[in-house]
């Protein structure tokens, strides 16, 4: 990349405002094969486009990437939208490219905007004339505005920067699972292939919890549970439902479009109620919050690291996570358990403790091992595990009776915290060892 740090992110924007036409054929309401008429209407109404160079901000130390000379034009008789953009970096570092699409005049970049190939994603090459295709009739079908504003951002590091509070997870395999200790349900090792995806640094806190549920129940929303300790302590004693309705509501107060659903059509915002939603009701491409997957949640929590116990290694101690410390515990020996004092946590007690209080992963993550249990999306299966649909972005099995818990709580021998280690709870039953984090594209 040309970046020592690797952590360069600079960047820099241009939006192209008004071009009008682009969802015009949209209000035809017309899925498939528009006809001579609808084509003929949408090239009547395309008009010139202009382009204004918005801003320029840069936070890298080294040389940042230009992008200029954005052309959009949707292609007469589809739903297709040409995307032509330069890019220039002096460091000849490759780009990570990504596009946002905007119907409020660049106040959020809300509007779907994922169905994107060509010049797009990681690895771009530097040029002239790149070019992406924009397939609008996948993300937006059915719908129109008479303003549409793209944003195109490039990045010269790897990693985009991440929304606040949040940790970006990169795109790739790694190995899921472990054969160390003889545990079954988390075999067999297998390797998984995950999309890139934020994911928030902290257990989800009484604060946070607080005021997305207060403007989610003054907003359409019903979410009852939830406990904590006091201040900056995550929020537990939570049932699964309103973790995934509090995800959705957080999205609708940031301006984001909802992951859940309660219908396959994608159409109902799930805001109420327990309903047991599918994997087929969830818009995985959205750009809203939800819960992690399983696959996800393992991934987050190795770190970029492969084949360990815990996040930072094959031991675990006091010092590095909050959780009931023995040598043994119910006939299992836990020789990895190496922590100088026993029992419940010194300092915490027993309890929570404060997130943030142990070291972070190297992916910049906090208690994923340790303090509360985690909810996950997945129903929980001991036979998943080895299925090809558990290979590539797995969404766990199509249905159960109990969702995955991870992440070891503060009353739980160390054997609870293990990266691998499985656990479920049914999801209509709020536990006080049980919180969560979120998740984003
Ligand atoms: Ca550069
Ligand atoms: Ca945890």
């Amino acid at each position: 990349m040309g970046i020592a740090s690797g952590c360069a992110s600079s960047s820099i924007l241009q939006d192209l405002p008004g071009f009008h036409g682009i969802f015009q054929e949209f209000l035809l309401k017309v899925p498939f094969c528009l006809s001579g008429s609808a084509v003929f209407c949408l090239n009547a109404r395309m008009k010139t486009l202009s382009v204004l160079l918005l801003g320029l901000w840069s936070v890298a130390s080294a040389a940042p990437p230009v992008v200029s000379n954005i052309r959009v034009s949707q292609r007469p008789g589809t739903k297709l939208v040409d995307i032509y953009y330069d890019v220039a970096d002096a460091d000849g570092d490759l780009q990570l490219i990504q596009v946002a699409a905007s119907s409020d005049a660049g106040l959020t970049y809300a509007l779907p905007c994922t169905s994107l190939t060509g010049a797009v994603g990681a690895g771009v090459a530097l040029g002239t004339n790149r070019h992406i295709v924009w397939d609008a009739g996948a993300d937006w079908n059915g719908n129109w505005v008479p303003q549409c504003r793209l944003r195109v951002t490039a990045h010269d590091g790897t990693t985009p920067p991440a929304p606040p509070g949040m940790a970006y997870i990169p795109a790739g395999p790694f190995q899921m699972g472990d054969n160390l200790d003889g545990d079954t349900t988390a075999m067999p090792v297998h390797i998984v292939q995950v999309d890139g995806f934020f994911m928030d640094k902290y257990l989800v806190t009484m604060e946070l919890w607080q005021s997305i549920q207060t403007w989610a129940n003054n907003n359409g929303y019903a979410i009852n549970t939830g406990a904590w300790r006091t201040t900056n302590h995550p929020v537990y004693s939570i049932n699964w439902y309103d973790a995934v309705k509090w995800c959705n509501a957080r999205s609708q107060k940031e301006g984001l479009v909802p992951c859940y659903y309660t219908d396959t059509a994608q159409t109902v915002v799930f805001q109420s109620g327990e309903v047991n939603i599918e994997n087929s009701m969830v818009k995985w491409s959205a750009n809203g919050y939800r819960l992690p997957t399983e696959a996800e949640w393992e991934k987050a929590a190795r770190g970029g690291a492969t084949g360990l116990r815990f996040p930072w290694g094959d031991t675990i101690s006091h010092d590095q996570a909050n959780y009931l410390s023995s040598p043994n515990f119910a006939g299992v020996a836990q020789p990895y358990d190496v922590s100088s004092t026993r029992g419940p946590h010194p300092t915490w007690g027993n309890g929570t403790s404060p997130v943030g209080s142990f070291p972070s992963n190297a992916y910049g993550l906090y208690d994923m091992a340790g303090n509360l249990w985690e909810w996950t999306w997945d129903w929980y299966s001991n036979s998943f595990y080895g299925t090809p649909a558990s290979l590539s972005n797995p969404a766990g099995p199509a249905s159960g009776s109990a969702r995955i818990q991870r992440g070891g709580p503060w009353p739980d021998p160390s054997f609870s915290s293990k990266v691998a280690s499985r656990y479920y709870f049914a999801p209509g039953v709020p536990t006080p060892y049980l919180g969560f984090r979120s998740v984003r594209r």
